[in-house]
This record gives C-alpha cells, structure tokens and sequence, in this order.
C-alpha cells in the first residue's frame, strides 16, 4: 500500500503523474485555436444548492494569469462576475474594466465574449422579462451597459443564457407576452451595440442565445437551441441578422437530443455563432464536466461535423473543475487537459476526414446501390451498402483509439 502523502507533498504527486502521463501541448500549440476560458469557470469554487464550497475565491487578476501561462488565447466573463452588481451602471465600474484591460494585455490574452447575469441576484428572481415594467427597465440598461463594457474589453460576442426565463409554478404569465419582454431586452443591446460600435469604428458583436431546457427553472420558455432559432425568426426581433446561438454541448444532451444533430441545424440556419464545449450525461442535471471525460465518440464525432464545415468561432470551455479538484488542481489539471483532449480530438477529426476507410464508406453510401425504381429491386441493390453504416462506426472507434496507426491491444 503507498504511505501516506502528507498535504506538503500532495502537489508533487501530481505534478509527477501529470509528466507521467505526458502529451500535453505547449503554450504555443494552444494559442493556435479560438479557445477562451470563462472567469466563472477558474473562479468557481464549487458551491450548489446541496454543496459547500471547497475551492477559495480568486479573481480575475489570478485567473487571466493563469489563462496567459497556459496558453489559453481568451477569456470570457459575466458583468457580476467581475464587477460587484452595486458598481455596475456606475463609475466605478470603469475602474475595473481598466484594471481588466492591463490584465489582459500583460498576459497576452484576449477577452472574445461578455455575458449579462441575468439568474443570479434577487431582481431576477421572476427573470429578466419579468411583469414588472421597472425590472425589465433595469435588464435593459444592463444588457445595454454589458455591450458598452463589451466593446471597451474589445470583445466579439455577448451571450445570453436567459435560464431564469421560465417557471416553477405555471399560470401567473402569459408566455407569448414574456416572449415579446424578452425580445425588448435583445432590441435593446442590438441597438446600443449599433450606436457603440459606429462610435468606435468597432464591428458589431455577434449576439448569441444559449439554451438549456431545465435548471434554475423547472420549465424553460425558450428550452433548446432549436426553439431559440424560432424564436430569432419570429419576427419579434429588430436585427434577427445579428443574433445567432451559442449552443452547450451538455445542454443539448440534457433534453436528449443528439448534440451533431443540433449543431447541423444551427450550421444550416447559418447560426452557429459561439460552442460551448464541457461533457456530461444525456437526461441528467448540468454537471459541465471538461470536454470529453464521458463522452469522446461523441465528441470526436461532433467535431468533425464542424471541421467539415469550416466552422470558426469560439470554443469556451464552459466548464466546471469538479468540487474534488483543489485550486492548485484547477490551473494543474482542470484547464490545460481540457484543452489538450479538445486539441487531441480536433486532430483526430482531421483524421477521420483523411481517412481512406471513411471516405470509401460514405461515398459508396452516397453512390448509392441502383436499382430500377421497382421497390424491392431498390432494396436489394442497397441491402450489402448499408452494412457500412456499422463499419463506419466501427472505424471511427478505431480512429479514436489510434488503431489507424498501427495500434495493437493484446491479442
Ligand atoms: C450553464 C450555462 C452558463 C452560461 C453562462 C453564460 O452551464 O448553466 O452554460 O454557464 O454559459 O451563464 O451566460
Ligand atoms: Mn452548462
Ligand atoms: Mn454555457
């Protein structure tokens, strides 16, 4: 049995395994991908509703440190996350977005995307589209003040994740109604974002939705990704051309769907703004755990479809360090494995996409068998072609195993 490490020694053990294990990138090879890495997932200390604490605050100073040394190209925040909420929509927030500013350049990082907390303080309690004409008010100003403090970061996105917009308790709204509330609040940060980047001779950012179908609310107005592209076309929204979707990986298993086939039809719809990329289980509450410790067949499967399709927005590793991992493990282990099985499994996507064995197998599938139009001369012409939908998947479990490169396992 291994003695017992003492705390002092805890770290060393560690560090040593992490060499151990090897493959990581460097600093250099990450820069090269659209990463960013969110405040709130450094900070996050994890705390629940059933979970105290177990990590110590830090700040954004500490966490955009961190994010410089590891490579990580960008950071991205909330407005609360970063400014206490009675300093928002006051001078004194400027101050700190200045004191943000020197961090960023001193690091060498980016911030790619702000985002308005609009779940977490009291005034939101009934969401940000809330019956209350003084409480949609002050949304308004907030997402209006999110975009100002998004271009002085000089951000690119700003996300929304309207996770309050829901209920426990059905009756007391009308959704068609809350649904107009809330499309108030987006015309209103497109139209100072339009005001604001005309001043500065910035681009306009790209605004994006993010849905998850339940958590904090039992019930969700707008629950999937496929409801917010209905939502963008519906004719309530002033500039439907600048609100796309940053679809979560995870959120879309939540509801059980299949995350390729959400993200083709966002590709199609042409919105495909913003990927939030963590890992998790289909039908369960939103764990955001780092991409591809569940799921990487998936995953791998996933990326393929966006290198497919030339896909070149952000990836934010909307994450959460488990409440196991120390803070010491959050910048060790949490952020830079999470970057590197992203990278590992881009690589491998590359892979799938150059394989002999893929591309034989799909175009013969597309090729199709013939047949004369007769109905069973249709399907005995394709019956031996489909077998290949097997083979297919087969091989990408190998190409995820590296067997494609000679790999052998025992025999
Ligand atoms: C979640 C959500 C959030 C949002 C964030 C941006 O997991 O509940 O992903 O993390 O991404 O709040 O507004
Ligand atoms: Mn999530
Ligand atoms: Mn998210």
């Amino acid at each position: 049995m291994a003695a017992t490490p003492k705390p002092a020694e805890q770290r060393a053990i560690t560090d040593r395994l992490m060499d151990l294990s090897g493959g990581s990138y460097t600093p250099e090879q990450r820069r090269k991908y659209y990463i960013s890495g969110p405040q709130w997932a450094g900070a996050y200390e994890g705390q629940a509703l059933f979970h105290a604490p177990t990590r110590e605050p830090i700040g954004f100073e500490e966490v955009i440190r961190h994010l410089g040394e590891l490579g990580i190209r960008c950071w991205s925040t909330h407005d609360s996350d970063v400014i206490d909420t009675d300093d928002l929509l006051t001078d004194r927030q400027w101050e700190t977005v200045a004191r943000i500013n020197a961090a960023l350049e001193k690091n060498g990082v980016q911030c790619s995307m702000v985002t308005c907390e609009t779940f977490f303080h009291p005034v939101f309690a009934a969401s940000a589209a809330a019956e209350a004409p003084e409480v949609r008010d002050y949304a308004a100003r907030r997402l209006e003040n999110t975009v100002d403090i998004g271009h002085e970061l000089g951000a690119s996105f700003a996300v929304y994740w309207p996770g309050t917009l829901g209920y426990m308790v059905q009756g007391a709204i009308d959704e068609t109604q809350t649904l107009r509330w809330f499309a108030d609040g987006l015309n209103a940060a497109c139209r100072r974002d339009l005001q604001v980047a005309a001043e500065k001779g910035r681009p306009a950012l790209k605004h994006c939705l993010e849905a998850k179908p339940f958590e904090p609310q039992a019930q969700i107005i707008l629950p999937t990704s496929d409801a917010m592209l209905a939502f963008i076309s519906s004719g309530l929204l002033e500039h439907p051309e600048m609100v796309g979707l940053n679809p979560e990986y995870l959120h879309e298993l939540m509801w059980g769907g299949a995350t390729r086939a959400v993200i083709a039809r966002a590709l199609l719809c042409k919105k495909l703004f913003h990927f939030d990329i963590n890992d998790g289980y289909p039908l369960k509450h939103d764990v955001d755990l780092g991409i591809g410790v569940v799921n990487p067949l998936d995953w791998l499967n996933v990326l393929v479809l966006l290198r497919s399709h030339g896909y070149e927005g952000p990836f934010n590793l909307d994450f959460k360090p488990p409440r196991t991992t120390s803070n010491y493990g959050v910048w060790k282990v949490s952020f830079p494995t999470a970057v590197d099985r992203f990278i590992t499994l881009w690589n491998i996507a590359g892979e799938v996409m150059e394989d002999p064995v893929m591309q034989e197998a799909t175009a013969a599938l597309a090729a199709g068998g013939g047949g004369s139009g007769n109905v069973d001369d249709i399907v005995r012409a394709n019956r031996e072609l489909l077998t290949l939908h097997e083979l297919v998947a087969h091989r990408l479990f190998q190409l995820l195993v590296g067997q494609h490169r000679g790999r052998v396992f025992g025999s």
